[in-house]
């Protein structure tokens, strides 16, 4: 809709579709009387990269119900919907549309989960020629100031340093100046896997049926994206602050407890398992970090969970998310250019369709194409081990993954993607890259059991990918992984192997990266 010029405008307030906390900085001293808040669905953010429908769903229908509660407290919002028919199309076009009938005297923004977007932000308010204030996100623990106090100096600054400096300032799990239970860390008891029996019947995460503004975008999303990825029937996403905070009250009450044990187990047929499935709302800021970490921490002290659980959801959140986040902001941009293992493969048509024999793969995108959603392990140690292997693109696995789930934004899905999963970086995230054969997965999961492949085999007709492909990636990235902890091990266990297994593991490794290359669109 074209809103009408305001000759009293103050300040004009962007609220972009990650940045729905009504407790935001850009509301600080803002005055109805003279500012207004401007939200832009856009196509630009739509299709920069082709993305799962249940993203785009999730976006449009949270940032319409942000906008509600907004105008329900007396705020003038002006919302371009994606269909309104003068829709500029991207951030920057918008912006000078708005700013042209409003005349504001200033912009305001909260920093951008994405690099791309704060300089597409910041360069258009420079065109128009208007101040451009941009204020700290205050969602996350940690500034990027903070962080980079913590990191300065250092040669490399891990997880496991930065997550013990900010427990103790903040006063999280502490006992004094003494972690409560005495240690930092409980990874060790974070890794059991279900057994033959499985995981038994599990409460799924609560979900929330569409209301009319969800059923609204709906069915905008099929009309306008008919060719992206993923399927929109099972929608049942948190949408506000209410639903998420609902939703995290069921984690607490009913998945915390056998979070921690179970964390790196995978079952077919059960996406979820003890997750919290709140990476979503908390990174759409519908859901406030601070709240999770205090109901994990009350479940604790309450005798509700154990220590194994309880500080395993800290790390994650006090820990990885936040120690992620201060990694984007320092490396970026040349983050995103990096390709320490110069692998060069383009991502292979599976990831997209789910359609191979790899039992692993098939469930783990086929739960992608239905909820937009794997757990920390399927990404880490299946989809994300599956294309290091084979030697694909790190920024393009990345593309992929913003392609495909709901949760992932660039500050967040760059680090883990690049860094994390593909060894892209070549050690700022991760002191080695995640190389496992399939004997991991079988461990881990039920997969291997419905599967043609042995994960035990490296050579032969019946060889698992995953096992034949580990094998071949130490071989061909020695000299630039031997120096990695637990790598010297791994290498020495391949130079153990037969020579003649050694070549016939090379073939089959070139034979299975043809047959994916040649596979691969996108
Ligand atoms: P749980 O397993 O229940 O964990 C609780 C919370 O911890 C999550 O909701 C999340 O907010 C946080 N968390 C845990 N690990 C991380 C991490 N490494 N980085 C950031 N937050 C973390 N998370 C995203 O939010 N967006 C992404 O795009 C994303 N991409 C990833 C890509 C790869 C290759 C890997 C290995 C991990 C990625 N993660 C990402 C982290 C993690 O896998 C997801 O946050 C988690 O699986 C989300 O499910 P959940 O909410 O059920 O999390
Ligand atoms: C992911 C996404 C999509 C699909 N659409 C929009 C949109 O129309 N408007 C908007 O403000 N944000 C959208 N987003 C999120 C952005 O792509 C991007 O992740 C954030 O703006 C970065 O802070």
């Amino acid at each position: 809709m074209t809103p009408p010029s305001d000759p009293t405008m103050r300040n004009l307030v962007l609220v972009l579709g990650d940045q729905l906390d009504a407790n935001s900085a850009v509301f600080d001293a803002f005055d109805p009387a003279v500012d207004a808040v401007a939200m832009m669905e856009v196509a630009e953010e739509a299709t920069y990269v082709p993305q799962h429908k249940l993203r785009l769903a999730l976006f449009f229908s949270a940032m319409r119900h942000f906008r509600d509660k907004l105008r329900e407290a007396g705020r003038t919002v002006h919302y371009t919907a994606l269909d309104d028919p003068d829709n500029a199309g991207s951030f920057a076009a918008e912006m000078a549309r708005l700013a042209g009938i409003l005349k504001p005297e200033a912009l305001v923004c909260a920093q951008p989960g994405d690099w791309r977007v704060l300089q597409a932000i910041r360069d258009a308010a420079k065109a128009l020629g208007l101040p451009l204030l941009m204020r700290v996100d205050r969602h996350f623990l940690v500034g990027t100031e903070a962080f980079e106090t913590i990191a300065a100096g250092r040669k490399a600054l891990r997880m496991e340093t930065f997550y013990r400096i900010v427990r103790r300032d903040l006063g999280v799990l502490m006992n004094g100046d003494k972690p409560v239970g005495g240690q930092w860390n409980l990874d060790k008891e974070n890794r059991s896997s279900f057994g033959k029996g499985g995981p038994g019947a599990i409460p799924p995460p609560l979900g929330f049926e569409p209301d009319r503004t969800t059923r609204e975008v709906l069915e905008m999303v099929e009309r306008r994206f008919p060719d992206s990825p993923g399927r929109l029937e099972r929608f049942d996403y948190p949408v506000t602050a209410e639903q998420a905070r609902a939703a995290l009250d069921d984690f607490l009450k009913h998945r915390l407890e056998k979070f921690g044990r179970y964390q790196d187990a995978m079952a077919v047929g059960q996406p979820f398992l003890f997750h919290a499935r709140l990476s979503a709302v908390l990174n759409l800021h519908l859901l406030d970090p601070r709240e999770a970490i205090d109901g994990a921490v009350a479940a604790f002290e309450e005798g509700r969970a154990p220590l194994n659980s309880v500080e395993g959801f800290v790390r994650q959140i006090l820990g990885w998310r936040e120690f992620i986040r201060g990694v984007y902001w320092r490396e970026m941009p040349g983050y995103a250019g990096l390709n320490a293992l110069d692998a060069e493969l383009p991502m292979p048509a599976m990831f997209w369709t789910g359609e191979t024999e790899m039992a692993c793969i098939r469930h783990s995108v086929g739960q992608l194409i239905d909820h937009a959603y794997a757990h920390h392990i399927q990404r880490l140690m299946v989809l994300g081990l599956f294309a290091m292997l084979l030697g694909v693109r790190p920024y393009e696995v990345h593309r992929w993954h913003m392609s495909m789930y709901a949760d992932a934004i660039d500050w967040v899905s760059l680090p883990n993607v690049l860094g994390m999963s593909q060894y892209g970086d070549g050690g700022i995230v991760g002191s080695k890259p995640y190389a496992a054969s399939g004997n991991y997965i079988d461990k881990m999961s039920d997969y291997c059991s419905q599967c043609r492949f042995n994960p035990k085999k490296a050579t032969g007709d019946d060889a698992c990918p995953v096992t034949t492909l580990y094998w071949d990636f130490l071989d061909r990235n020695r000299d630039r992984i031997r120096g990695g902890r637990h790598m010297g091990y791994q290498i020495a266990n391949l130079d153990r192997k037969d020579p003649e297994e050694r070549r016939e593991i090379r073939r089959r490794a070139e034979r299975l990266k043809a047959e994916c290359a040649a596979d691969a669109y996108l």
